[in-house]
């Protein structure tokens, strides 16, 4: 596929975002996992799944996943938890390109909570900058997941029918999105109560439970990398906090 649009379409968005988290995360560490969970691939359907956990003062888990299934399947996933210690959103990326001709991709601050005074003092200061790219504007269907539940209004939301746009627009969305999430912690309140702690913990579980309930991806997983492994990735790396169903 050498030469091809778009083959490792998403790797300069890995990049970017493993600078951002070099240049400003205190402590950061790589932290280690199941190796079998970490790297997989399936030599019948050429594809490469893998993942990185780190962790920093400021976040208890930053994960990335890459999955190169060559033209067919290419996809960047990435979650930010913050420390409980903090109440703010949990940065969501989800880039997916199935072929050249259908591409996906959302980005957002996913609150932790629907009231108003949150919404306007962690998702709104994304106003100036979704309003740049027209691209980014369209809206989720109801098929996986809830637009009132962990999501905000200031979620960036492409369906492209061509790669053009993931440089041109999605790119920069994306470095301004991440610059101001990391730049949001450096003022943000954090929370010594051990209550508050615990609640703002229980609070990323149910995000948790609610993502590996509905995340579309576990098909996806399956198709190439089987039911069993796809089942203990979504909930012993993916989404840990969720309990595997029996
Ligand atoms: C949709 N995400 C999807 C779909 C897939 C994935 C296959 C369905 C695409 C379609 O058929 O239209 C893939 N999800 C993944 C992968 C992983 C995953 C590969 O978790 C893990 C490696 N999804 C997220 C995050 C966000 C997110 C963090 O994991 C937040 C930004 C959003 N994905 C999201 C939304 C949709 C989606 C909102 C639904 C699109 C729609 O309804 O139109």
């Amino acid at each position: 596929i050498a030469g091809d649009d778009v083959e490792m379409l998403f790797m300069p968005f890995i990049e970017l975002q493993n600078k951002v988290m070099f240049d400003t995360q205190k402590n950061l560490k790589d932290l280690p996992f199941e190796s079998e969970l970490s790297f997989q691939s399936s030599s019948k359907k050429k594809a490469k799944i893998e993942s990185w956990n780190f962790q920093s003062d400021t976040f208890r888990k930053i994960r990335l996943t890459y999955i190169d299934a060559g033209i067919p399947a290419q996809v960047f996933n990435s979650v930010w938890y913050p420390d409980p210690k903090y109440d703010l959103p949990l940065l969501g990326v989800d880039f997916l390109s199935f072929g050249k001709k259908k591409i996906l991709c959302v980005l957002d601050f996913q609150p932790l909570k629907q009231e108003k005074y949150y919404l306007e003092k962690y998702c709104e200061i994304l106003d100036p900058v979704k309003s740049k790219y027209p691209s980014l504007a369209g809206q989720m269907t109801a098929r996986f997941y809830d637009e009132n539940q962990f999501f905000s209004k200031q979620l960036a939301f492409g369906r492209f029918d061509n790669p053009q746009p993931v440089m041109e627009e999605l790119f920069p969305a994306f470095e301004e999105y991440l610059n101001t999430y990391v730049k949001m912690f450096k003022d943000a309140p954090v929370t010594e109560d051990p209550k508050e702690i615990a609640a703002n913990l229980e609070l990323q579980k149910e995000y948790d439970i609610y993502s590996a309930e509905r995340d579309p991806a576990v098909g996806l997983f399956s198709t190439y990398f089987g039911g069993d492994w796809a089942v203990k990735f979504t909930h012993d790396f993916l989404f840990e906090l969720s309990e595997t169903p029996d």
